[in-house]
């Protein structure tokens, strides 16, 4: 049976370009998101090359998520690679400017609806065994704080413990789990962000340069291909004109 990798939020970004990535290597594909009109798109585009499921899917619908991974045609229930990747920021003022509502909307997906695709493939993934691999897409945010991260970083912070955690528990199965924490990429992450502010994502990408989508994309797909005796457990990645922030004073 042919390998497929289940990748959440295909339909933008980091997960499309892992689509692109893992269909090169002729993995079949199970695509998910909330957009099905993308999704679409993209199994016309990769179809001719690979087999491709889509499935119109809300992360934080833990029933929807359970039966998209208990009702995968044969031809895709061979789920080696699941790719946690949908997740959003939202939000970039202070904590204190924040509606309660987006601090929930993040929690729900970056966190809830991790744990709930997680739960749902984990039976498939350790039946499956070695050289089956879960990726999870951190963020730099979730280990070094600035201004304006709040919840976002501490969804981040989430990933990264939930992976070193399932990697404890899940030893012996030959499952493997990675938290990739990218920094600044070019996606629609910043247009999401900021409700649509199409010159603020651009003028953060503007004059420097910034990871693509497909920088990450070889990263989860070298990851997940790897020999199966190797996990690579944290894989922090930034542009090199990108560093950390200094430290704030606060000044009368
Ligand atoms: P994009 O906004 O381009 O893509 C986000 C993807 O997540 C979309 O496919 C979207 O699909 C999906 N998504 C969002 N909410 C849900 C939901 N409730 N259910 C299902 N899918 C959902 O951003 P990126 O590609 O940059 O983001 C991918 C991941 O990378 C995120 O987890 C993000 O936090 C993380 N990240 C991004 C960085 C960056 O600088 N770009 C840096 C570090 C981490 P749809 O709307 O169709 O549902
Ligand atoms: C996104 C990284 O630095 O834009 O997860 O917050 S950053």
């Amino acid at each position: 049976m042919n390998k497929s990798v289940f990748i959440t939020g295909a339909t933008s970004g980091f997960g499309r370009a892992a689509a692109r990535r893992f269909a090169e290597a002729g993995f079949s594909l199970v695509l998910t998101g909330r957009r099905r009109e993308r999704l679409e798109a993209l199994k016309s585009e990769l179809s001719g090359k690979v087999a491709v499921h889509v499935i119109e899917l809300d992360v934080r619908d833990e029933a929807a998520v359970k039966r998209a991974a208990n009702e995968l045609p044969d031809e895709f229930a061979s789920v080696h690679v699941l790719l946690n990747n949908a997740g959003l920021a939202l939000a970039p003022e202070p904590a204190q400017d924040v509606a309660l509502e987006d601090w929930h909307t993040m929690i729900d997906t970056n966190v809830k609806g991790l744990v709930n695709v997680t739960h749902a493939l984990l039976p498939t993934l350790i039946k499956l065994g070695a050289g089956t691999s879960i990726v999870n897409i951190g963020s730099t945010a979730g280990k070094w704080p600035y201004k304006g991260s709040h919840v976002y970083g501490a969804t981040k912070a989430f990933v990264e413990q939930f992976s070193y955690n399932l990697r404890c528990d899940l030893q012996g199965t030959g499952v493997r789990v990675t938290d990739i924490a990218p920094g600044m990429a070019e996606t629609e992450f910043t247009l999401v962000r900021t409700k649509g502010d199409q010159a603020a994502s651009d003028q953060l990408y503007g004059n420097t340069t910034p990871m693509s989508a497909e920088d990450i994309a070889e990263q989860m797909f070298y990851v997940a291909t790897l020999p199966a005796h190797l996990n690579i457990n944290f894989l922090e990645i930034q542009p090199v004109r990108q560093v950390w922030a200094g430290m704030a004073v606060d000044r009368d």
